[in-house]
């Protein structure tokens, strides 16, 4: 365990952040709410943004504004120069092999729906089965639910053991022959569970399944490589790595993307149209069917240029020290549990408080200024897991501090108090 002192604050000698420095970057983050300090742990559900986020926005839709690829005049030049920019930020952000393997999409939502419906349709036939996890985000379950009903395919789900674990063990036996695409998240929102995924990847390529890794809440924690964690499709939202909302990224292996048909038809992905025949654009276009989110676009290159400023390693080295803290403290509270306890955990404290419904939880907090996730995290089939209707959610940035924990563990009391009464 790492010395607490050492990520405090930037005044401390060796500290791995100047979290000063960097939360003043956040304008948001200096306000208060009902009257008190916003202690901002809600970052599962979304991060902010910081300034040159803001800026790239502004700047956009104050000097650059136009369509892309479509005009010959110097605005649309320059835009589509900062879009297809943004394409290779992303590229490099997670070591894709070419920036033709970077599809823009609204989100981790829309990049698996695509995937179901281009990939999975095509190659998903009756009596297949597509394996998934018991830790999956709804998003990464009623896409494959669709499809498999579609395609009289089964949907096996791989268990997870108390502590919010996958069992590799139990996840292996139910790769076999029938298994044409697996799908797992990189790390769980509910429980913070860091899931081991090159090698539930070689496992799964061994009987020649495609590998999905939902990356949501893995970009803006831990250094993505797709080419080491060898998954065939990646993806994340730009709003949960400091990016905009509307707006994230789909990587799949090019000789994959290319045998793809289009998930959806208009402007931009199509080479030529007739009535009789329409021919497809090359790569990534094929798939970016339509005027995109080109501001987020953008932006979201400029979030991804502030978190490598940064460096993910030093973000995953502080954040971990700051869940170490804060899973010590909240366990010192009589009547807490914690939901997810996994050794390989990202910065989310899910918990639940004897007697305390978590809505309540959350209100209280809230009048404190403290701003939390309650319920059940679109992750309803993890709640069943641990029969509880709903958690209580503390998910962690590397603007977050050992004093905001100790603002909600202060909370948290105040809560036992009210009912208490
Ligand atoms: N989880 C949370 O509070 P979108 O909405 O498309 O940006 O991301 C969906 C999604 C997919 N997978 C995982 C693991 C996720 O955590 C999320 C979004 C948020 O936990 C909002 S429900």
């Amino acid at each position: 365990m790492k010395p607490i002192g050492k990520f405090i604050t930037s005044h401390d000698a060796g500290a791995v952040l100047d979290v000063d420095r960097i939360k003043a970057d956040f304008p948001i983050l200096t306000q208060k709410v009902h009257g008190k300090p916003l202690i901002y742990l809600d970052n599962a559900a979304t991060s902010q943004k910081p300034l040159s986020v803001i800026e790239a926005t502004n700047r956009y839709y104050s000097a650059d504004n136009s369509n892309i690829h479509r005009g010959v005049h110097l605005l649309s030049a320059r835009a589509t120069e900062q879009y297809e920019e943004a394409r290779e930020k992303a590229q490099h952000f997670i070591n894709a092999a070419d920036s033709k393997e970077i599809i823009f999409v609204r989100g981790t939502t829309e990049a698996i729906n695509l995937v179901a419906n281009s990939y999975g349709r095509a190659n998903v036939k009756a009596g297949d089965e597509v394996l998934i996890t018991a830790m999956e985000h709804h998003s990464n379950i009623v896409p494959w639910q669709i499809l498999c009903e579609e395609k009289s395919a089964k949907l096996r789900v791989a268990p997870i053991n108390d502590d919010g674990e996958l069992i590799v063990e139990e996840f292996e036996k139910l790769i076999n022959e029938r298994t044409g695409l697996v799908s797992v998240a990189h790390i769980s929102n509910a429980l913070g569970t860091i899931n081991p995924i090159r090698r539930l990847a070689e496992t799964a390529h061994r009987v020649g399944a495609a590998v999905f890794i939902d990356g949501a809440q893995a970009a803006p924690h831990t250094r993505i490589d797709v080419q080491t964690l060898d998954c065939d499709f990646y993806a994340f939202s730009g709003h949960k790595v400091y990016g905009p909302t509307g707006v994230g990224v789909l990587y799949g292996k090019g000789a994959l993307l290319e045998a793809m048909s289009p998930y959806q038809g208009g402007g931009d992905m199509i080479a030529s149209v007739t009535f009789e025949k329409t021919t497809y654009n090359v790569l990534p276009y094929k798939f970016e069917a339509g005027t995109p989110n080109i501001a987020g676009t953008i932006a979201l290159g400029a979030a991804l240029d502030y978190v490598n400023a940064i460096g993910l390693e030093k973000i995953a080295e502080y954040e971990h020290g700051l869940l170490e803290y804060g899973t010590a403290e909240l366990l010192k509270i009589p009547g807490l549990r914690l939901i997810g306890t996994a050794k390989e955990k990202a910065g989310v404290l899910s918990f639940v408080l004897e007697g305390i419904h978590p809505h309540d939880v959350g209100t209280i907090l809230d009048r404190e200024g403290i701003a939390i996730r309650t319920g059940h995290h679109c992750a309803m089939p993890v709640m069943d897991r641990f029969k509880i209707p709903a958690t209580s959610r503390a998910s962690l940035a590397f603007y977050n501090r050992k004093d905001d924990i100790d603002a909600l563990v202060a909370g948290i009391y105040k809560v036992k108090e009210v009912f208490a009464a």
